[in-house]
């Protein structure tokens, strides 16, 4: 916890200074934090708010998945408020193409909408994840350039979490920050000004009904780590899965783990379940500033090119050490 009080209006003033790029991206992030109060206000409502955990229509959404009401509402709701922001374009997991926003704006956000929709009407965290990145005059042509480009190039990233308290993780590529929303003083307050995810750990999460499908390095890691104590790694390990990815990031940003959703034999997991754009890039920064690491097994997550807006990629982050530990198997 940081002592004074410092809301996240006078952090990321602070942060841009009289830089006009950083104000930018400062009056995106704000923005995009505010909606999700909206969000979080929605998502806390539960059952009283009808229909908002049932499936809209039977078309699957762009990444191939049951769309819910909630998720188009979020879209919606995120849509809106970033036209008055400096963002030319908006990536969405709910929507096939780039959505054209600003025209005169020099950034390009990318966002889950609302992560983990399958656990909205479980009374379980959900969460909005969002990706910055700069748009530049070359690209207005072809916009989608901008977000065919390494996870390096993201300018900031984050993810906000709707639980039991609806907090933000936050990075402006200086370190990886938490912010808690105080519904007394309306603001999101900073909580941790330097994450720091513990670089061993005997703690992993990963949906096991699919260990039959998985390749032979991921079953072989996860044979070992199910040995305990007697096996070749020597200590006893601990599994915890909410199945929203946002919550499982904030439990590793707040005491170390790894996360793992491998590609499988499954038809449509070839290369995982989640989406590189707004999906591992924004969680493989967050990981890396907080000292963590993040991998596709083979692959840095954040030297991976996209193809295309909706691709997927399987995805190993957390603790450092286990990270390099589960590639090493590969
Ligand atoms: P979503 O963005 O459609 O909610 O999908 C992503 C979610 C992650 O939050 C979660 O970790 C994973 O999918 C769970 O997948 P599964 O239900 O296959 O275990
Ligand atoms: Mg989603």
């Amino acid at each position: 916890m940081v002592s004074e009080i410092v809301t996240l209006q006078a952090f990321l003033e602070q942060w841009a200074g009289e830089d006009p790029t950083k104000a930018e991206i400062a009056s995106t992030v704000r923005t995009i934090a505010s909606t999700g109060v909206g969000i979080a206000d929605l998502v806390a409502r539960g059952p009283l708010e009808e229909g908002l955990a049932s499936a809209r229509g039977t078309d699957p959404n762009a990444g191939g998945d049951t769309q819910k009401e909630l998720d188009v509402i979020a879209e919606e709701c995120l849509r809106a408020a970033l036209r008055e922001t400096p963002v030319a374009y908006l990536a969405s997991e709910e929507s096939e193409e780039l959505i054209a926003l600003n025209p005169r704006g020099n950034l390009v956000v990318a966002v889950d909408p609302l992560d983990g929709s399958s656990n909205i009407d479980t009374n379980v965290s959900v969460g909005t994840i969002y990706s910055i990145l700069p748009f530049s005059d070359e690209e207005r042509e072809n916009p989608n350039a901008a977000v065919m480009k390494p996870g390096t190039n993201q300018l900031a990233a984050g993810f906000l979490a709707y639980g039991p308290a609806t907090i933000l993780v936050s990075t402006l590529g200086d370190g990886t920050q938490v912010f808690v929303y105080d519904r007394d003083r309306s603001e999101f307050i900073l909580a941790r000004e330097k994450v720091e995810i513990p670089v061993e750990t005997k703690e992993y999460g990963i949906n096991q009904s699919n260990m039959r499908q998985w390749d032979a390095p991921m079953s072989a890691w996860i044979k070992d780590c199910l040995a305990g104590a007697e096996g070749p790694r020597g200590k006893n390990f601990n599994m915890r899965w909410v199945g929203s990815m946002v919550a499982d990031a904030f439990r590793i940003f707040t005491r170390g783990g790894v996360y793992l959703y491998p590609s499988d034999k499954r038809k449509g997991y070839e290369n995982g379940r989640l989406r590189l754009i707004y999906e591992a890039f924004p969680v493989a920064m967050l990981t890396e500033q907080a000292g963590g690491g993040a991998t596709d097994g083979k692959t840095r997550i954040l030297d991976i090119t996209p193809h295309h807006i909706h691709q997927r990629i399987p995805l190993v982050f957390g603790s450092k050490a286990e990270v390099e530990k589960i590639a090493s198997y590969y």
